[in-house]
């Protein structure tokens, strides 16, 4: 009975062993088996290489041809490249590292053909053609009017020691008008002559550039001697002698002792310069609620020279500007004390100055965009 147990446990022991040697074995075999298939893609990978690098693209379908075969979602990259999950797990690094680096190698070869291919295309189209011809002439571009004469302005004054100021052309009430010295009940402020923005009519855009001065002064650095130049809106009819957005300059200089007679040199010398030395002016009382006294500037009919024709409705005096000295009320509004500094200001509009200038008859002209009209201001600056 012993005995028989004791065979039987060798027995068995003799049989687990054998499935363990067998087991081993089969293990042994399946890993030569992996080893060998990453064997062989390697060894395939090296064929495809000499065969990518042989490949040539005489044309562009041959191209496409190359870019299907290996690059493409069926190409063999990425049929490759899903092999992947057949490699023996510690074999799965390098084998990613080398299907990378054929990926790279592959699209690299697609790129150096596809340059071949182009630079032949190019060196075709150009067979035959002679370089020593002369090129097209390109159109030549022109300033517009209204950019040549603001700049000119700008420059005239930039040597009387005036900065140049922008400002918003959204505006508020108070710095287009109320600030301005300008009465609720003004005709300025009616919606005939200004437009209000629609969502909130708190908001309008701005009838002149004034509100850029508004801004300097409540700024409070004295003193200011600056130009305002900019694009301005009036709720008028369009026709040949107005229109519902213009281009405006406006000067204001404050300090101490700034007089009437300051503001006359000033502007004599900004005529002068702009259309010339014998150009005369005078002034005539006006009226403007932001100055006190006011004045409109005239100079001597440009056309004529002062005897009389219909530029200047034989009068022989054309009106250019208004100004003069900025009312109290304005200064104390922007925090000036009135009793310790004075100042002068001044309007006008760079349309008007570009219609008498260069003799344009038609204020519409300068929105239309008519070539005909603008090719005329050519090598102007
Ligand atoms: C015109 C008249 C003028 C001003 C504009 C001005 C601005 C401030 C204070 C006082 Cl902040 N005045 N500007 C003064 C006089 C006339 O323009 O006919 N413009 C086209």
């Amino acid at each position: 009975m012993r005995t028989t147990i004791r065979f039987l446990k060798v027995t068995e022991k003799k049989q687990s062993s054998y499935l363990q040697d067998a087991s081993i074995l089969l293990a042994l075999a399946l890993l030569l088996y992996l080893h060998l298939i990453m064997e062989v893609l390697l060894q395939q990978i090296e064929q495809h290489k000499q065969a990518i690098t042989g490949f040539s693209a005489p044309n562009t379908d041959a191209l496409e041809a190359f870019r299907i075969q290996y690059l493409g979602t069926k190409g063999l990259v990425k049929t490759l490249m899903g092999e992947m999950k057949n490699v023996p797990n510690e074999d799965k690094r390098a084998f990613g590292q080398i299907m990378n680096e054929f990926k790279e190698f592959t699209e690299a070869r697609y790129d150096a053909l596809k340059e071949l291919l182009d630079a032949q295309h190019v060196d075709a189209s150009f067979k035959g053609f002679d370089f020593t011809l002369p090129g097209d002439n390109l159109p030549l571009g022109s300033r517009h009017p209204i950019s040549i004469v603001r700049n000119r302005i700008i420059s005239i004054f930039k040597r009387l020691g005036f900065a140049v100021a922008e400002g918003p052309e959204i505006e508020d009430d108070w710095h287009n008008f109320g600030a301005l010295n300008l009465p609720e009940d003004h005709p300025a402020r009616d919606m005939q002559d200004t437009f209000y923005i629609n969502q909130d009519p708190a908001w309008l855009l701005r009838t002149h550039t004034s509100n850029v001065q508004i801004r300097e002064m409540e700024k409070g650095h004295l003193p200011i001697r600056m130009i305002m130049p900019g694009r301005v809106y009036r709720n008028e009819t369009i026709s040949a002698r107005a229109h519902c957005f213009f281009h405006q300059v406006e000067g204001l200089y404050v300090a101490d002792n700034v007089s009437f007679a300051d503001l006359k040199q000033t502007l004599y010398f900004f005529v002068k310069e702009m259309f010339g030395q014998d150009v005369k002016i005078r002034f005539r009382p006006s009226y403007f609620p932001f100055t006190e006294p006011s004045a409109e500037m005239d100079i001597s009919c440009l056309i004529c020279g002062g005897t009389g024709c219909n530029v200047c409705k034989q009068t022989g005096w054309v009106e250019i500007l208004g100004c003069g000295m900025v009312h109290p009320n304005v200064l104390s509004n922007c925090g000036i004390d009135p009793n310790k500094y004075t100042g002068f200001a001044f309007g006008t509009g760079i349309e008007r100055i570009t219609m008498l200038k260069y003799q344009v008859k038609d204020l519409r002209l300068f929105s239309e965009n008519d070539v005909r009209f603008l090719n005329q201001f050519t090598g102007a600056i």
